[in-house]
């Protein structure tokens, strides 16, 4: 039998490769999809081609009447069975088909279910719909304005836009030393509206089994447990007749955390039919209607003493939310975690304020490798240091480097109340700055200026908070933000783990097995992961903020290690010593100061399923089940330098070199975290240089194909450059922080501080969002407006 060698040590050496890739490239991944039931039918949605009217009538006779349909339904036909409107992850409702009026371009009006694709697209078209076109509220600058329509008309009582003010920090200590600063710094940082565009949009299958009165729905679920437990809240199934399938996912981004329209029309579809029924949206759906990111309005400032310390930071945030607040957030946080603004700085005082408020616009706002909102806060706030770098003429890596928080202030409370549990930042930052070659590209650059080339250099630094719970303070409608993991180690030493998270394409079949291969000894080749079935998986609220590593994989760390509690007790009868007298060594138990008397673990699992007697009071079998409910969030950090040229000629800009040092803490598999990194670093590049969801005065969207929504391609990224460091984490298990959204937060300032200070001999101090080269060139001719 197998044991682990030294070189094949599981957590951090070594690049071992993807255990699900051989499935994926040989095209024998199961996508939604690919799901084949028989006499299945097919499901497709009438959508609204316009951003606000009042539905006047809705005729499906022709519909229904077409050859091969099967069913149209309407939001008048839900509403009589009580499900027109659903609860959203925000404590919001959401129409699941329009009844009163639509709210968005995309919204959900009518679908049907036909024998195939093709006919239920066409019948489509036959649906009559009579639309009386009421004002849209496109401009979240005006949505509050007295005489704006009101577009939630839904909601009792409701007179205005308004969806929530939020408040976070110290208003008036942050006041007081804004009064007293040498310098204060005011900027209006715009972070766009963005799509996380998945490869794979987004879809289900339902099944309704009549006779038992089961549901099974595959669906393209980051969270199948809590998606199961809505099921069963807003439509009244029992919910272990509900079982949910998250099969292989084709990238998440957040795009599949809610619960969309789609999902539930198809359940209703197969419960009316009797049939199982497909929904598959096309990409412009996926873009125009299912959940947006970002979409802040910030007003930054920043206090400081004339020698660059950093005193107070102060934010205004206005907030698109959308016509319904969809957003996935933990309850008590409905700005996510933007409260983390105040960044990797030493402060003395920090305030923000914000107000949310409803637009005709699709709902989202917590999606693309955001971590819960703190994409826009570490933008904001390394935007606005750069700021402070200009008006101080200070170069923003000293600037930095005087105001990082110093290692002996961990844990380190913040003053909006979070509280950091390691870092050790200034080697992170020095680390990234050796790779780039800091101080001879500056040299280079004062070069290239004087010969009237831009070139620019951009420096950010983030600390993010990952890996929400602890469930006391998060919950998602009341579930709390905890997941469970189970272990079970067969007879002859082979193992199945069994996670509540799901991953889209991080490589969890590969690093959880490497978890538990390392606590228990077991080869990871020898150990299956299991995922996304709600039938076959412990309770748990999914996978998303980055926090499988962070919960799932302590959860995944400590039920190894009660595993192997028991099994040293099995060993201990097995060479007749006590519990104390036995050391584990590569996956086996030896008896102290006798090497030569040892059991291997599987010897210890067929014994624990085997014949013969197991000690006093010890049940057979290998296995353990936990819940794990972290006591804090992780908190990674990282340091970014991106460098741009810009052709002064067409302002086009390209990404010469970009270097990322990522600190998350234990590296389980550095392969995998560096594809995790260059994968957050383009959608940075995307982010900073091209990709915006636009509206027009009409609030027709703007971004609904990929070849008006531009995602970038390899043409447009350089070979990244990534270095790390390892400050663990004190209070995971394995020290391990989450990373699968660390390269999405940190990039975009990288990016946007570079093209700014290649812009600097046009006296620039700030531009916005996407930097596309028409922004570029108007910002260079003093012209620059706000997306
Ligand atoms: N990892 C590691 N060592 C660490 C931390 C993480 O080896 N110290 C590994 C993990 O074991 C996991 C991967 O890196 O295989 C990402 O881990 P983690 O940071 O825990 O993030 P999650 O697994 O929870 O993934 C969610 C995160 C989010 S929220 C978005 S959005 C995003 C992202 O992951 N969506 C992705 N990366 C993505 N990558 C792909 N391919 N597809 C998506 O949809
Ligand atoms: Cu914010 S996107 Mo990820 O948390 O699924």
């Amino acid at each position: 039998m197998t044991t682990i060698e030294n070189d094949q040590k599981p957590v951090g050496h070594g690049r071992m490769l993807r255990k699900e890739d051989p499935r994926f490239v040989r095209g024998r991944g199961r996508y939604c999809d690919d799901v084949q039931l028989n006499g299945m039918l097919h499901l497709a949605i009438l959508r609204s081609p316009v951003a606000h009217a009042r539905i006047v009538s809705i005729d499906t006779t022709a519909a229904e009447a077409m050859p091969k349909v099967k069913a149209v339904v309407t939001g008048a036909a839900l509403a009589e069975q009580g499900l027109a409107w659903m609860p959203t992850l925000s404590n919001d409702v959401q129409a699941v088909l329009a009844t009163d009026k639509v709210r968005f371009q995309g919204q959900e009006v009518a679908f049907v279910v036909a024998e195939d694709r093709y006919a239920a697209r066409d019948a489509l078209e036959l649906i009559d719909v009579e639309y009386d076109i009421l004002e849209p509220v496109v401009d979240v600058r005006t949505a509050l304005a007295p005489d704006a329509p009101v577009i939630r008309t839904d909601l009792e009582g409701k007179t205005n836009n308004h969806c929530f003010d939020w408040e976070t920090g110290d208003q008036k200590a942050t006041e007081d030393v804004f009064k007293r600063a040498d310098v204060v710094v005011t900027e209006d940082i715009v972070y766009p509206r963005v799509h996380p565009a998945p490869m794979e949009t987004c879809g289900a299958v339902a099944d309704y089994d009549r006779i038992d009165g089961k549901l099974t729905l595959w669906s393209t679920t980051q969270a199948p447990h809590a998606h199961r437990t809505l099921y069963a809240l807003v439509a009244g199934l029992p919910e272990h007749k509900i079982r949910v399938i998250s099969p292989d996912i084709g990238g998440g981004f957040g795009n599949k955390v809610p619960i969309y329209p789609g999902y539930v029309c198809a359940i209703v579809a197969s419960i009316v039919t009797g049939k199982p029924v497909k929904w598959m949206e096309d990409r412009s759906e996926n873009l125009i209607s299912t959940g947006f990111a970002r979409d802040y309005i910030m007003r930054g400032e920043i206090a400081a003493t004339r020698e660059g310390k950093i005193l107070a930071i102060r934010t205004n945030v206005l907030a698109d939310h959308g016509a319904f607040n969809g957003t996935a957030a933990p309850v008590k946080y409905p700005a996510g975690f933007f409260g983390v603004f105040t960044g990797s700085y030493d402060l003395e005082a920090a305030y923000c304020s914000m107000t949310a408020v409803y637009t005709n616009k699709a709902p989202g706002g917590v999606a693309y490798a955001c971590s819960f909102r703190i994409t826009e806060a570490v933008y904001l706030v390394e935007r606005i240091v750069d700021c402070l770098a200009y008006d101080l003429g200070m170069d923003p890596v000293e600037l930095r480097l005087k105001n990082l928080l110093k290692p002996e202030q961990f844990p380190y409370t913040s003053k909006t109340g979070w509280v950091y549990d390691s870092g050790d930042y200034e080697p992170t930052l020095r680390e990234a700055m050796r790779i780039a070659g800091y101080e001879e590209l500056r040299r280079e650059q004062a070069l290239k200026r004087e010969r009237g080339e831009l070139m620019g250099i951009g420096v950010s630094f983030f600390t993010e908070a990952v890996g929400a719970g602890p469930r006391k303070d998060m919950d998602i409608l009341g579930l709390g933000m905890a997941d469970g993991c189970e272990l079970r180690v067969h007879p002859t030493g082979k193992a199945v783990v069994r996670l509540s998270v799901q991953t889209q394409g991080q490589g969890h079949e590969t690093t959880f097995a490497q978890i538990v291969a390392e606590e228990i000894g077991i080869p990871p080749a020898d150990i299956d992961v299991v995922h996304g079935d709600t039938d076959n998986t412990p309770f748990g609220l999914g996978t998303y903020g980055s926090r499988s590593t962070p919960v799932s994989g302590a959860a995944a760390a400590l039920v190894a290690r009660k595993v192997r509690d028991k099994a040293r007790i099995i060993a201990s009868g097995m060479l007749e010593v006590s519990v104390a007298d036995l050391d584990w060594v590569k996956g086996a138990f030896q008896v102290k100061g006798d090497p030569g008397k040892s059991v291997t673990i599987q010897d210890i699992a067929m014994r624990a399923h085997g014949a013969g007697d197991l000690p006093e009071g010890l049940e057979g079998g290998l296995e353990a089940q936990i819940c794990y409910n972290p006591s804090n969030l992780t908190y990674p950090h990282g340091a970014y330098i991106c460098v741009v040229d810009i052709d002064p000629g067409t302002a086009v800009v390209k990404v010469r070199r970009f270097v990322a040092v990522d600190d998350c803490g234990t590296r389980i598999n550095p392969m995998i975290i560096e594809g995790q990194v260059h994968g957050g670093l383009t959608d940075g590049v995307g982010m900073a240089l091209m990709e915006m969801i636009g509206f027009d005065e009409d609030g027709n969207c703007l971004g609904g194909s990929l070849m008006d929504y531009l995602i970038p391609t390899a043409l447009e990224v350089p070979d990244w450059e990534t270095g790390f460091t390892v400050t663990p984490s004190p209070h995971h298990p394995i020290g391990a922080k989450g990373v699968g959204e660390s390269a999405t937060v940190g990039s975009p300032p990288a990016v946007v501080n570079a093209v700014v200070d290649a812009l600097k001999p046009f006296g620039i101090r700030h531009a916005d969002m996407p930097l596309t080269p028409s922004r570029v060139w108007e910002t260079m001719q003093g012209n620059h407006t706000p997306p």
